[in-house]
């Protein structure tokens, strides 16, 4: 037997081996060609366009809720504190909005949605999300791609905290689908059987949203 020293275990390496095994700033890209990285039809911007239906609801951290409930076994009611308190996870990726633009290298940090599935646990029948945002907005996701490994609940941005017009205290996003999918000022999660379409997808535009393939309008 060689007497060779074990390699060094640190709480780095652990870490790392974890990120590795969890997928954690996985920014997706690598999956296509840097050629391929633009979606079709988008052009590339180095600002941060805000769009939302026009008004920044005032919520406050110590005002902020998150509700999480409809098919799931655990329904949960987090305050800051209690949101603050889940596993935290830093992504990488790139902003796709139907309005053309798109924007890269956004790194965000929050609770991943895997990490909030995991607590909730939905039933097996369980196959939409439905999510609800301060200001009234909806929108709708299959279940699968709320669950995207780079999926994340965000409260942070570029290591600050995300400021109220971008969806402050607590947005959504979800990196692989057009923008409007990301809600801005998360309030609700809900998980349901059948789907919901919400403000944009009943009003013209495409229910997945899939920027690859130009899902940017509905066919009817
Ligand atoms: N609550 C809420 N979320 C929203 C919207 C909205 O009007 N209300 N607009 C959506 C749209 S159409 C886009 S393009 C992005 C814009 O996010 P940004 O202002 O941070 O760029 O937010 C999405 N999430
Ligand atoms: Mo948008």
């Amino acid at each position: 037997m060689s007497d060779q020293p074990e390699p060094p275990e640190s709480k780095l390496t652990r870490s790392k081996q974890r990120w590795a095994a969890e997928g954690k700033f996985l920014t997706g890209r690598h999956a296509r060609p840097d050629e391929q990285r633009l979606p079709p039809g988008q052009h590339l911007t180095q600002d941060w366009p805000v769009l939302d239906l026009g008004t920044t609801p005032p919520i406050s951290r110590e005002r902020w809720r998150l509700d999480v409930y409809g098919a799931v076994a655990q329904p949960l009611f987090w305050d800051w504190a209690q949101f603050m308190a889940q596993p935290q996870s830093d992504f990488v990726s790139d902003i796709h909005c139907v309005t053309t633009w798109s924007r890269y290298d956004n790194r965000w940090q929050g609770v991943a949605t895997r990490d909030l599935l995991e607590a909730c646990q939905p039933h097996d029948q369980a196959r939409h999300v439905v999510l609800r945002s301060y200001d009234g907005y909806t929108t709708n996701l299959a279940l699968d791609d709320f669950a995207a490994a780079d999926a994340l609940i965000v409260h942070a941005w570029s290591g600050e905290p995300l400021e109220p017009e971008h969806g402050g205290p607590v947005r959504l996003v979800v990196p692989h689908l057009y923008f409007w999918k990301s809600a801005k000022w998360l309030q609700a999660v809900e998980f349901r059987d059948d789907d919901a379409p919400g403000f944009w997808e009943v009003r013209g535009y495409h229910n997945r949203g899939d920027p690859w393939q130009e899902q940017r309008y509905s066919d009817d």
